[in-house]
């Protein structure tokens, strides 16, 4: 996932909560309403209610120099509204609306109306009241509730303004959605309070955080408060602390360990390359099974000076999926030549990453891959770093949804289909099962079960660290997944195909996909399919996990 904060200066303790100040350098996040139209050459997403039009207009604001003007109303509901984004305002729930309202024609006052227009839970259309006041003719007038609770069961919700009698033409400014309580002032501008895990910067912890952070989740984007655990990066596991520490599972938020500076790298001599090691094709796993370990050295994790780690080159390929370009990173080894020929090893990238995710440096893949190369440890191998999402309407996932998995899991044909078309006509590899692999972390974990078990013609070495929920059924927090196939069919029919390595690695603590990954040892067991399982103790929904995967897969693939 894109990095969205950089640096940390201070740490400060407050109420028991880890605060601290991201560098001022860093984009400020005003972020204490939910959302703020104020209508500067814009209409944000307000719509005609009924046969009026609406338009920015500046010959009158309440701020900035814009408002929305309302006219040619025939009737007292026609107005102005907006629908509410269903992942951000949920029914039972409080919230703060503020609107500002203005007219210059008939009576001196008139009556305006806040309103909220939903379906009930039995399918009836509703109309509530927000706010009332009554206007005086030229003045800007303030519509607010400060404690709305949204109806129980409310679906299709949208706010609107109207007023009670007349027809004036009249303007709309200022509009605030923001958490229940939020006393909406001109005067009064949000800021980040700077307090770990208060996403909406309005000073306490509360649900409007979580809903918050869910929703920034799928927006690639967040305020720094949102990185709980204040390791740079703002993911599920942050959203799954804010949860525990919402249900009282824990008190405060765990910030993860910052890695000990590594000595600065020294030069050494590059190994000779050593006799290529063959593993017996039809006793592979049970070959290699003994050898795999938790225990990565850190000479296979620690950079070299002066060796070389090969080309990271960006590219784009035509989906004729997604139907538009996509792209992905190849990583060519170390003294790739044209005139030799490399197996290929694709790796998934987890929920809302990208081509980058997976080179990320806490991943180790880019410096294992050359170290273990180097040493002779490992083949030579091209390196995709593959971008899943696959989707003809959308480029980014939007959340916790079967449709939105759906499009993670086009991904299958993608690849085989375009992607690895693509690289094999344009680098220098070797093809077939044997020099080809999949693997990934997590959603990039479930995806390469996925496509490694449907597809083992085309793959014989598959490898998932932390692998996500839902190739098989399952239910978590997030959602309940229906499985790309049942418990029984996770297992490769193919006696032809069998892969030369299955393998899984899980951390005993990993707070995002739990106990997932051992299920799914678990049902290949049950289901007598030859696989490797590798349980990290202590790892977690991270590099702790990946890296040992990655260690033992590059260790091995591509020996038989
Ligand atoms: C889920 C739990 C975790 C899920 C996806 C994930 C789509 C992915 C997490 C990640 O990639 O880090 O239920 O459903």
């Amino acid at each position: 996932m894109k990095k969205i904060f950089a640096g940390i200066t201070a740490f400060l303790c407050c109420s028991g909560v880890l605060a601290y100040m991201p560098e001022m350098s860093e984009k400020v996040y005003a972020v204490n309403y939910i959302f703020e139209d104020s209508f500067e050459g814009s209409t944000n997403n307000w719509n005609s209610r009924g046969n009026v039009i609406i338009s920015n207009n500046s010959e009158t604001a309440f701020s900035g120099s814009e408002s929305l003007f309302v006219e040619g109303r025939t009737a007292a509901w026609n107005g102005a509204f907006k629908v509410l984004n269903p992942n951000l305002f949920l029914p039972g729930v409080e919230y703060s609306f503020s609107a500002e309202v203005n007219y210059f024609e008939g009576n001196d006052t008139d009556t305006f109306c806040l309103k909220l227009q939903y379906t009930d839970a039995a399918g009836q259309t509703q109309y509530a009241s927000i706010a009332e006041a009554t206007a005086k003719k030229g003045e800007w007038t303030q519509l607010a509730n400060t404690n709305y609770q949204l109806p129980m069961g409310a679906s299709g919700m949208q706010i609107y303004v109207e007023t009670a009698e007349t027809t004036n033409n009249f303007y709309i400014d200022e509009v605030i959605g923001a958490s229940g309580g939020t006393v909406i002032q001109e005067t009064v501008k949000p800021v980040s309070s700077g307090i770990s895990g208060d996403v909406n910067g309005d000073g306490v912890i509360n649900i409007y955080d979580f809903v918050l952070a869910k929703y920034y989740l799928s927006q690639n984007t967040a305020p720094a408060e949102a990185d709980v655990d204040r390791n740079g990066k703002f993911e599920v596991a942050d959203v799954i602390q804010i949860q525990k520490y919402l249900l009282k599972q824990i008190t405060a938020f765990s910030v993860s360990q910052v890695e000990t500076p590594t000595e600065p790298p020294t030069e050494t001599a590059e190994p000779q390359p050593t006799e290529p090691v063959i593993i017996d094709e039809n006793d592979y796993m049970a070959s290699i099974s003994s050898s795999i370990t938790a225990n990565v050295p850190a000479a296979a994790t620690t950079a070299v000076a002066g060796r070389d780690y090969g080309t990271v080159v960006p590219i784009t390929y035509f989906s004729t999926v997604a139907q538009k370009n996509k792209a992905a990173n190849v990583l060519l080894p170390a003294g790739y030549d044209e005139n030799e020929s490399y197996p290929v090893l694709y790796v998934n990238h987890g929920i809302f990453g990208d081509q980058n995710s997976m080179l990320d440096e806490g991943m180790k893949i880019q410096t294992m891959a050359g170290n273990l190369a180097a040493t002779g440890e490992a083949e030579k191998m091209i390196i995709v770093f593959t971008a899943m999402y696959t989707s003809t309407n959308s480029d980014t996932c939007s959340g916790f949804t079967v449709e939105e998995t759906q499009k993670y899991d086009a991904f299958r044909e993608d690849l085989t289909e375009c992607l690895m078309p693509y690289i094999n006509e344009h680098y220098s590899t070797k093809t077939g099962r044997k020099y080809t692999g999949v693997s990934g972390f997590s959603m990039g974990g479930r995806e390469t079960l996925y496509i490694g078990i449907t597809r083992p013609e085309y793959f014989g070495y598959i490898g998932a660290a932390c692998p996500a929920p839902g190739v098989t059924p399952g239910a978590d927090n997030f959602m309940t997944h229906p499985g790309n196939m049942q418990e029984s069919e996770f297992k490769i029919n193919d006696a032809e195909n069998q892969p030369y390595m299955l393998f899984i690695a899980g951390g005993t603590n990993d707070g995002v996909v739990g106990t997932f990954p051992q299920q799914y040892h678990q049902i290949l067991t049950t289901n007598g399919q030859e696989h490797l399982w590798l349980e990290v103790s202590g790892g977690g929904h991270d590099g702790s996990t990946v890296v040992p995967m990655y260690y033992n897969l590059l260790k091995n693939i591509f020996k038989a």
